[in-house]
């Protein structure tokens, strides 16, 4: 692709957008702007590749296509039907999965309808046979209203949320803790690492209807294949959520028991963190839950968004390339590396390092909140997050710690040695704050000390460590 091709093409929608809302151009051009200039550790976000991005701006953002490939609700799908399967079969290809649904908006939706998918084949299904009924419409009142209680009354059992689990695998605020009563794994206090036996105990005393595995601030791997047996053993659906690795799932640094397709009734993804994709969600499962799944709109999804369908395919399309394997092994690299660097100066990390692509630091070791971490390193030109670590003593809000990810600095090309550097600035940044205190003299949570000029000259440094790795290289705007 030439230079002036992707600065063209960029170039020109923005002049038209600017012709009607010239705010809007602005904001766009300045988001550019400041994705080249931070150093990005979040580890749920990364860079989309221009064809990625292009894919999402055209008419196929006008088009309503509730169904499926060949079976629409509306006329003239027939595009989309290409996009659709395009992306369906991209999927299944690159992950040896027997089927795929690619039209979850998000990872939450995405979540919904394999939750939705699992109780009309574990809880619905049965329910219809017993009454001889082939649809819920055909059910006597009596038995609608027993199904609606049956199906509300099921348990889910997922990993902790202070363990690295997901607000979505069943907790209080969320949809999913509504709909099912959820019981919590954690980690062993001392390695911080799941116990598969802990796991099989709380299931056999739970039974749960479904396990759910997947995490989005755990930093090693998980064995899917025991996570298997403990679900078969108890007779629950196995579902896991490989939002945060699908990355290196696709890139195949993930295998064996690693790699949950094998092993999973059905497992959900966003596309746009570790895959690279656009934003989105997507459903793979093998043939039994298939037709369930399918149904995942107008049961809890809005009318499929066929731009971002098709941003699916050609995302999909270019992990299935052998360079996205090397940019897959390059993420783990550098996040070892960046938890080496880390553990060289003294941080603290949770399990002591890592296996995939985020370190989580606990600040406790700095005397820091993860909030009071989060803002002294954002002032520094490092953008991060705080997340909470296993035990959390600062609770949700405040948290004790910062997870940090190596996709997107990966995507921009950075490797082992400005991971070292990254160390270098994390570390400096964290060891030179202090907490802050209250008008009453209590410790603060969220006020901290550090010197504006550290933080300038830190936020220098970064910009230093990005200059030889450009993002977008080829898209000039002006
Ligand atoms: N918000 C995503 C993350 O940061 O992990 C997952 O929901």
């Amino acid at each position: 692709m030439s230079r002036n091709a992707e600065s063209t093409a960029f170039r020109s929608a923005l002049e038209v957008i600017r012709a009607v809302e010239p705010r809007v151009a602005d904001a766009i051009g300045a988001e550019l702007t400041d994705q080249r200039e931070s150093l990005k550790l979040i580890a749920s976000e990364n860079y989309a590749s221009p064809a990625t991005l292009l894919a999402m701006g055209n008419w196929f953002s006008d088009k309503y296509a509730e169904g499926t490939v060949g079976r629409r609700f509306y006329a003239g799908c027939q595009n989309v039907d290409t996009v659709e399967a395009l992306a369906a079969e991209h999927a299944r290809e690159l992950f040896g999965a027997a089927h795929a649904y690619v039209q979850p908006h998000s990872g939450i939706d995405a979540n919904l309808v394999a939750f939705w998918a699992i109780l009309a084949d574990r809880v619905e299904a049965p329910a219809l046979r017993r009454a001889q009924a082939r649809h819920v419409n055909d059910l006597s009142e009596a038995d609608w209203f027993a199904l609606r209680r049956e199906l509300g009354d099921q348990r889910m059992l997922g990993m902790s949320l202070d363990a690295g689990g997901h607000l979505t695998h069943g907790f209080r605020p969320n949809i999913s803790g509504k709909m099912f009563d959820q019981r919590s794994y954690g980690t062993d206090p001392a390695t911080g690492l799941v116990d598969y036996d802990r796991v099989a105990e709380a299931a056999r005393e739970f039974r749960p209807l479904v396990l759910v595995a997947g995490y989005s601030a755990y930093p090693r791997r998980v064995n899917f294949r025991i996570m298997r047996e403990i679900a078969d053993s108890v007779g629950a659906t196995f579902m896991v959520d490989m939002a945060h690795f699908a990355g290196l799932v696709a890139g195949k640094v993930f295998t064996g028991d690693f790699d949950p397709v094998p092993h999973a009734h059905i497992v959900t993804t966003t596309t746009h963190k570790s895959l690279r994709g656009p934003r989105g969600g997507m459903v793979l499962c093998g043939p039994e839950l298939a037709d369930q799944v399918d149904r995942g709109c107008p049961m809890v999804l809005g009318g499929p968004l066929p731009h971002v369908m098709a941003a699916k395919a050609v995302a999909l399309a270019e992990a299935r390339r052998p360079d996205f394997a090397d940019y897959a092994r390059r993420i783990v690299d550098n996040a070892q590396a960046l938890a080496d660097g880390l553990l060289r100066r003294g941080a603290k990390l949770v399990t002591g390092g890592t296996d995939n692509h985020l370190v989580l630091i606990d600040v406790t070791g700095y005397g820091l909140t993860g909030r009071q971490a989060e803002q002294a390193l954002l002032d520094s030109g490092i953008v991060t997050n705080r997340n909470a670590v296993p035990q959390d003593p600062n609770g949700a809000w405040y948290t004790s710690g910062i997870r940090i990810g190596t996709p997107a600095l990966t995507t921009r090309g950075l490797g082992t040695a400005e991971m070292d550097g990254t160390a270098e600035l994390i570390h400096t940044v964290l060891s030179q704050t202090t907490a802050g205190t209250n008008p009453d003299g209590t410790a603060s949570k969220a006020k901290y000390v550090l010197d504006p000029a550290l933080a300038d000259k830190v936020s220098r440094q970064a910009g230093e460590l990005l200059t030889g790795f450009p993002l977008y290289p080829d898209v000039e705007l002006s």
